[in-house]
C-alpha cells in the first residue's frame, strides 16, 4: 500500500529531520518534493495545491523556523495536515442495532462489492448479528450465484426473487428481514460499466424503498483519480454516507485515497486489502497518514508491544535514552522484550522508517542469538561502559561466545551507531505518542 510514496517521503524527510537549521529556502525546496510526490501518486492536483498551501502557511512561520528541531517540526505539519485532508477522525459504520439495520452497497463493474458484502457479512456474523444478503444484481448471469457461494462459506441467508425489478426485491427482502428478526441485511447490487441513468435510478428507488442506514460506494483505488470523478458523481447523485476504497493490497498508488474526502466531502469508511474475507480495515486517518509518512503504524505497534511488553520496563528505557546512557546491558533487556512480541517481520515493519529499509531483506533471528551470546560473555563492567573493551577483552568476549573477533567489532559498532542514533532521537517527539513507547520508535 502506498509503497511509491512512502519512498519518496522517506527520502525527502531524511534529509529534513537531519538538518539542524532549516531556511525559507529549503522549506519552500522541500515543498517543492512533497508536491511532485504526491502528484506522482495521482493525488488531485487542486487537492496537493491546497495542501501545500497550507502547510506552507504553518511551515514557513515562526513555529517552524525557530524551533529547535526544524525538521522534525516540519514532518509535524505535514503529517497534521495529512490527517486533516483524510478526515480527521475514524467514521465508523453505523452498528446493527435494528431489526434490520440496511447496508447498501453500489459501484462500478468489478470494484468488488460482493466480496465486501460477504466481508461485512462475515464481520457482523462474528458480533452475533443475524445477517441477510440480499441479491439485487439480476443483470449480470451468475451474480446470485457468487453471492450464494459466498454466503454458504460463512453460513448466511442470502434473499433472491425471480422475475423482479431490484427495487421490489430489496423492499420483499426487508419485510422477510422484519419478520425474521435479522439484525442486518446487506444488499449487494448491480454492477456498471460507467455511470448511466436507468441503473441510476434503479438505486434511487432502492434507496428510497428501503431508507438505508448505510449508502456505500464501493470504489477500486487501483483505477485512481477516476474512483475520485466517481465518487464525486455518485455522491452528488446519491447522497452516499461513505466510501469503501478496495484493492489497496494492489499497486495502487494512494491518489484516491488522499484526495476522496477533501474532493467529496464524503468520508471513506471502509479499506478492503485483499481478497480474503477478512481482509477488512476500517479507516482511520491518522493511522494512514503515519504509515503514508514511514512513521509506521505507531498505535497498532504498541497495542501489539502492550501485550508483551512491560511498560515500566519500557518507561525506563525512555529515561535512559533521554540521558544517554543506554548501555549494552539495556539493550540485551530490549532484545529479551522483543523477542516476546513474536517473529521479527511483522513487528520491525510496523516501526518507523524501518519498512522501506526492510524490503525483501531475510531476517537473520540467529544473529540476535549471536549478539545475545557476544553479550553474556561480557562483564557487568564492559556492558554498561563498552568503551573500555579492548583488544584482549574482545579476543576473550569472541572465544567465551564462540564468535569471531570481527563480529564483536561489529556489534560495537553498531552498538555506538544505535547509541548516537537514539541521541538524536531523544531531542525529537512524535505527537500522541503514548508514554513508554519510546524504545520502539528506532528509525533504523
Ligand atoms: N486484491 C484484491 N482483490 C479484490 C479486493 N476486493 C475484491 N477483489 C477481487 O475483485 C474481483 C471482483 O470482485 P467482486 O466482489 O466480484 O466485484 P463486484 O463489484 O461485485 O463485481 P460485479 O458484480 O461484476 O459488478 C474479484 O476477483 C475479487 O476477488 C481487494 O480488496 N483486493
Ligand atoms: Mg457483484
Amino acid at each position: 500500500m502506498f509503497g511509491e510514496l512512502i519512498d519518496k517521503f522517506d527520502d525527502i524527510f531524511r534529509t529534513l529531520r537531519g538538518s539542524g537549521k532549516l531556511s525559507e529556502k529549503n522549506i519552500k525546496d522541500s515543498l517543492r518534493e512533497v508536491r511532485r510526490a504526491l502528484l506522482e501518486a495521482d493525488v488531485n492536483y487542486k487537492v496537493v495545491k491546497d495542501f501545500i498551501a497550507h502547510v506552507e502557511t504553518e511551515a514557513v512561520g515562526e513555529k517552524v523556523l525557530k524551533s529547535i528541531e526544524p525538521g522534525q517540526q516540519l514532518v509535524k505539519v505535514v503529517h497534521d495536515e495529512l490527517v486533516r485532508l483524510l478526515g480527521e477522525k475514524a467514521e465508523s459504520m453505523t452498528p446493527a442495532t435494528k431489526f434490520p439495520t440496511i447496508y447498501m452497497l453500489c459501484g462500478l463493474q468489478g470494484s468488488g462489492k460482493t466480496t465486501l458484502s460477504g466481508k461485512l457479512a462475515l464481520l457482523n456474523k462474528r458480533k452475533n448479528k443475524k445477517v441477510l444478503l440480499v441479491a439485487a444484481d439480476i443483470y449480470r448471469p451468475a451474480a446470485v450465484k457468487q453471492l450464494k457461494i459466498l454466503a454458504d462459506s460463512i453460513g448466511v441467508e442470502v434473499f433472491q426473487m425471480e422475475n423482479t425489478k431490484p427495487p421490489v426485491i430489496c423492499e420483499e427482502a426487508k419485510r422477510h428481514a422484519e419478520k425474521n428478526f435479522f439484525d442486518l441485511m446487506i444488499i449487494d447490487t448491480a454492477g456498471r460499466l460507467h455511470i448511466d441513468e436507468e441503473l441510476m435510478i434503479e438505486l434511487d428507488d432502492i434507496k428510497a424503498g428501503v431508507a438505508p442506514d448505510e449508502l456505500i460506494l464501493v470504489a477500486d483505488s487501483m483505477t485512481g483519480q477516476d474512483a475520485v470523478n466517481l465518487a464525486d458523481k455518485f455522491h452528488q447523485r446519491l447522497k452516499l454516507t461513505g466510501v469503501a476504497l478496495t484493492k489497496l493490497d494492489g499497486d495502487a498508488r494512494g491518489g484516491a485515497a488522499i484526495s476522496i474526502r477533501a474532493v467529496t466531502g464524503c468520508p471513506i469508511k471502509l479499506v478492503s486489502v485483499g481478497e480474503k474475507l477478512s481482509d477488512l480495515e476500517v479507516f482511520h486517518p491518522d493511522r494512514m497518514a503515519s504509515r503514508i509518512l514511514g512513521m509506521g503504524d505507531i498505535v497498532g505497534l504498541v497495542e501489539k508491544a502492550q501485550g508483551a511488553v512491560d511498560l515500566k520496563e519500557a518507561a525506563k528505557i525512555e529515561e535512559k535514552l533521554k540521558k544517554q546512557s543506554f548501555t549494552l546491558e539495556d539493550f540485551y533487556d530490549q532484545l529479551q522484550q522483543i523477542k516476546k512480541m513474536g517473529p521479527l517481520e511483522s513487528i520491525l515493519g510496523m516501526i518507523p522508517g524501518v519498512g522501506k529499509a526492510l524490503k525483501g531483506v531475510q531476517i537473520d533471528e540467529k544473529g540476535m542469538g549471536r549478539v545475545e551470546a557476544m553479550i553474556q560473555s561480557m562483564t557487568l563492567e564492559e556492558r554498561r561502559n563498552p568503551n573500555i573493551i579492548d583488544g584482549s577483552r574482545k579476543l576473550r568476549i569472541a572465544s567465551g561466545s564462540g564468535n569471531s573477533v570481527q563480529n564483536v567489532n561489529l556489534l560495537l559498532k553498531q552498538f555506538f551507531a544505535m547509541q548516537k542514533m537514539f541521541k538524536n532521537m531523544g531531542k525529537m517527539k512524535i505527537k500522541g505518542l503514548p508514554k513508554g513507547a519510546f524504545p520502539f520508535q528506532m528509525n533504523i
